[in-house]
């Protein structure tokens, strides 16, 4: 039987202070960065002297890596991803490092030794929460796929000052709170202000003769922001690829201050200053919706400028001809964040660099790749004409003249379709003038793709259909995926640990490899050893609770999770209406037999957002009522996990025996939550919405409680003209649960508190929780059956994490690497002399 992986690199022998990897030198490592770099020696230095410390140590045998790595990349010109991306939600560094080093339990060992305890350290590590929900931390997963399978790549963003808001409840409301996470340094990045990028904002253009006689534009700016590039070692999980993660942070270039100083307007100085570094203050918080707000679309230029810039400094620097822009780079645009990319390459291949239209055309539309991650209308951007010209004048130019030639184009294909082209247009002219971002990505990109099967499908059929009948060549489906290091490895070392005693560690690269679990199916003891394994996972979660919610959670209960940003086509409160279900069935008869449940929530809503505040609130209420409700006895418990986070993400998979995963069928583009879930054991209930469509199709319909309608049922009924309030007085449960909503027995008799979320059910229901209501009863009651039959449930469990494989990152990546960027992997051998300047 072959024990824990053994994590050691053993091609590296050198043992000096910043690269060894023993235990001694680890420890000597360690000691000397608390003295030389935190300043302190053991018996004053605080905890978080020692997380620096320990984050310096490790630091120091990421550079090695990281500055081979750049040398080969360097030399050899390689060709390399340049991932855009307004976010990236990394989590944590100092645990995934220690993952990807090899060297977890070498460290643990160390810093025991030194009389402290790893655990303690890694939980002193403030995540860089520089995003929103699934679509910065696809970003992340993306990133650590590439390390890992050799692709040169780099990660462009914006680093924010302020990430997502921390989250903390108050008498059952969210209050949002600054996150400060750079409050003590942060050891992982290295500032390049040698390297740094200036973008013009504002002001007008001038047309203007060359001295060869050519139709010339100057921008004449209003404002020029400094861009300074922040960079983060990203290793890859045994290998010595260590990729970059450049984030830009907004400053104001002191020469335009300089004229300010000079006639005396110190304050007015100050003021620009301050101007510019809004920038990068602050994220916008907001998960599938877009305002239009001028910030916005400042901070979108100013990360994608800065970028392609310093692509093009590249370029110029491995003696690439730019004409050859797109044989070094292919540009992944993260959504319509980035897709002013488009006409800001063609500004700068154009006006900067002097190159004529059509071939700067080819070279944006070669380079270019898109990926829609939305398929809410809400959450397409646009921006007000008026707005993006005073922001940006020259690019409206350009967008108008790619829209002349793209609307001819249009015409050539579909002759006298004037609706068409109105529909396809650039700009939105049904009333007030818009810049339709996701169609200026589309025309600019050569491929375009969707996140899941079901979601590339829907944007072929509906949301970008004429594209798609325009361009049917660059459509293209890539299945999200997450890396296994990180939410099974780092985050589950027990599973990790039997998984390995069985088929060995080739899992974590080949996630295909799990199936190999499916021989132990039926064997009494691995079952038996697995279930133990939940169930002290899910004791651990029950302190945890215990302590920051002061609610005794039974451990026995099935831990029920619904964990993802509150909206309302996820339909948190959809499972609210089940809990209550319940609570009435105990009401109405104390003694039934109810399989008891603990269902847990986690997630932030949108500060702006109301209604999703306000089933937070809802759940809270629930939860006061029910759990301290002497006739349910320990059968039920509501528990609201505050400030959700990946650090605290991680905490949470390993427990959880349901997954929900019950949006509305046809809004959730994919959902990775669903992977992460069903990859440490969880068994989902969903509707065939995103990704659980494939999910379902892997693990095998018998191990998946499927409900709902699908998403043409859903364009159906809707077409039928819905009326909710008919399931109301038609569905005996149902109407007591909303009876009992709105008597306020969850609000201290106050009957007004969740009136506008009720009448948003009663009146209108968008997301057709009524509709659905009794197929997801029927189902949960199917879950609580299967769950009292140990065996099956464990069986089906086994099952579901041995064919999870597909879901891999390095799977996407592969598949993005053959079918998108036509790129190689580049493998970095250790040790090339790395020579001063001749
Ligand atoms: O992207 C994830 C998907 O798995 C989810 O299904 C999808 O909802 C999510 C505007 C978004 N789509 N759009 C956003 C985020 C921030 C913002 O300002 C939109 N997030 C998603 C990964 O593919």
């Amino acid at each position: 039987m072959q024990t824990v992986p053994n994590h050691q690199v053993d091609n590296l022998q050198i043992e000096d202070d910043r690269t060894g990897l023993s235990v001694e030198c680890l420890k000597r490592a360690f000691l000397d960065n608390l003295f030389y770099v935190q300043g302190k020696f053991p018996k004053i230095a605080t905890k978080n002297d020692y997380y620096m410390a320990l984050a310096y140590t490790v630091r120091d045998r990421l550079l090695q890596r990281w500055i081979n790595t750049a040398v080969i990349y360097t030399d050899r010109a390689s060709r390399t991803v340049s991932y855009l991306s307004a976010e990236f939600l990394m989590g944590p560094h100092l645990g995934n490092n220690l993952v990807n080093l090899g060297i977890y339990d070498q460290v643990k060992q160390a810093v025991s030794e030194l009389g402290l305890d790893l655990e303690d350290l890694l939980e002193q590590e403030e995540e860089p929460g520089l995003g929103n929900g699934g679509l910065g931390r696809l970003a992340a997963c993306y990133l650590d796929s590439m390390a890992t399978l050799e692709i040169p790549s780099l990660g462009y963003g914006i680093r924010y000052e302020f990430g997502i808001f921390d989250q903390d409840i108050r008498d059952g409301w969210q209050v949002e709170i600054t996150d400060k996470w750079l409050h003590c340094g942060n050891p992982w990045e290295i500032a390049r202000p040698e390297w740094a990028i200036y973008v013009r904002l504002g002001g007008h253009t001038e047309a203007y003769t060359d001295e060869r006689g050519r139709y010339r534009v100057r921008w004449i700016p209003f404002q020029v922001i400094k861009g300074v590039p922040h960079d983060t070692p990203l290793l890859g999980y045994k290998t010595n690829t260590a990729n970059t993660l450049r984030l830009w942070t907004a400053e104001a270039p002191e020469s335009f201050d300089f004229a300010a100083f000079n006639s005396g307007d110190y304050l007015g100085a100050v003021q620009e200053k301050m101007v510019s570094e809004n920038l990068s203050k602050v994220l916008y918080p907001n998960d599938d919706s877009s305002q239009g707000k001028r910030l916005r679309l400042a901070q979108q230029i100013f990360f994608v400028s800065c970028s392609l810039q310093d692509m093009i400094r590249i370029v110029f620097g491995q003696n690439v001809p730019l004409e050859k822009f797109h044989e070094k780079f292919v540009v992944q645009l993260n959504d319509t964040h980035p897709a002013i990319a488009v006409a800001e390459l063609m500004r700068l291949l154009i006006d900067e660099h002097d190159m004529g239209w059509d071939q700067a055309w080819s070279i944006t539309q070669k380079s270019l790749a898109y990926t829609n991650h939305t398929l809410l209308p809400e959450a397409l951007e646009r921006w007000p004409i008026s707005l993006f010209g005073e922001l940006l004048p020259r690019h409206l130019e350009i967008i108008y003249e790619i829209n002349y030639h793209f609307l001819e184009e249009v015409k050539a294909k579909f002759p006298a379709d004037s609706d068409r082209l109105r529909r396809m247009s650039l700009i939105d002219e049904s009333g007030e003038k818009y810049v339709r971002m996701a169609h200026l990505a589309c025309v600019g990109s050569h491929s375009i793709n969707g996140v899941a099967a079901l979601h590339t499908k829907l944007l072929q059929q509906d949301v970008l259909r004429d594209f798609y009948q325009m361009y049917p060549e660059k459509f293209n489906n890539k299945t999200n995926g997450v890396t296994p290091r990180r939410f099974i490895v780092l985050s589950n070392p027990r599973l990790t640990n039997l998984i390995s005693s069985k088929i060995g560690d080739n899992w974590v690269k080949n996630l295909k490899d799990l199936k190999h679990l499916e021989a132990f199916v039926d064997d009494p003891e691995f079952c038996s050893q697995w279930r133990s394994i939940k169930s002290a996972i899910k004791q651990d979660l029950v302190a945890y609770i215990q302590k920051q919610n002061g609610i005794t959670v039974n451990p026995d209960s099935i831990f029920d999770i619904q964990a993802k940003r509150f909206h309302e086509y996820k339909r948190q409160h959809l499972n609210a209406l089940h809990i209550i279900t319940l609570y009435n069935r105990i009401k109405a008869n104390p003694d039934i037999d109810i399989t008891p449940r603990t269902f847990i929530f986690g997630g932030k809503a949108a500060p702006g957002y109301y209604m999703a505040k306000l089933i937070i609130k809802l759940i809270n209420s629930i939860g006061d009522v029910v759990n301290n409700d002497p006739d349910v006895r320990d059968r039920l418990k509501v528990v609201f996990l505050k400030n959700y986070s990946v650090k605290f993400a991680q905490r949470v998979y390993p427990a959880a025996d349901l997954s929900e995963q019950i949006s509305m069928a046809g809004k959730e583009a994919s959902g990775t939550g669903n992977m992460k879930f069903a990859l440490n054991g969880a068994l989902t209930i969903g509707t065939l919405d995103g990704a659980n469509v494939e999910i379902r199709e892997e693990v095998g319909e018998e191990n998946f409680f499927i409900f709902g309608l699908t998403a043409p049922e859903v364009y159906a009924l809707k077409a039928r003209g819905y009326r909710p309030l008919d399931y109301y007085h038609s569905n005996r449960e149902l109407k007591a649960v909303i009876d009992r909503i709105a008597s306020g027995h969850f609000s201290h008799g106050d009957t007004k508190l969740f009136k506008p979320l009720l009448d948003s059910l009663l009146y209108r229901d968008e997301y057709l929780l009524f509709a659905d209501y009794q197929a997801y009863i029927d189902c949960q009651d199917y879950v609580s059956q299967v769950y009292r039959d140990r065996d099956r449930w464990t069986r089906m469990s086994i099952l579901n994490v041995a064919r999870m494989g597909k879901f891999s990152s390095d799977r996407s990546i592969h598949d993005y690497c053959q079918d998108i960027w036509n790129i190689q992997s580049v493998p970095i051998e250790l040790g090339e002399c790395i020579q001063a300047k001749e």
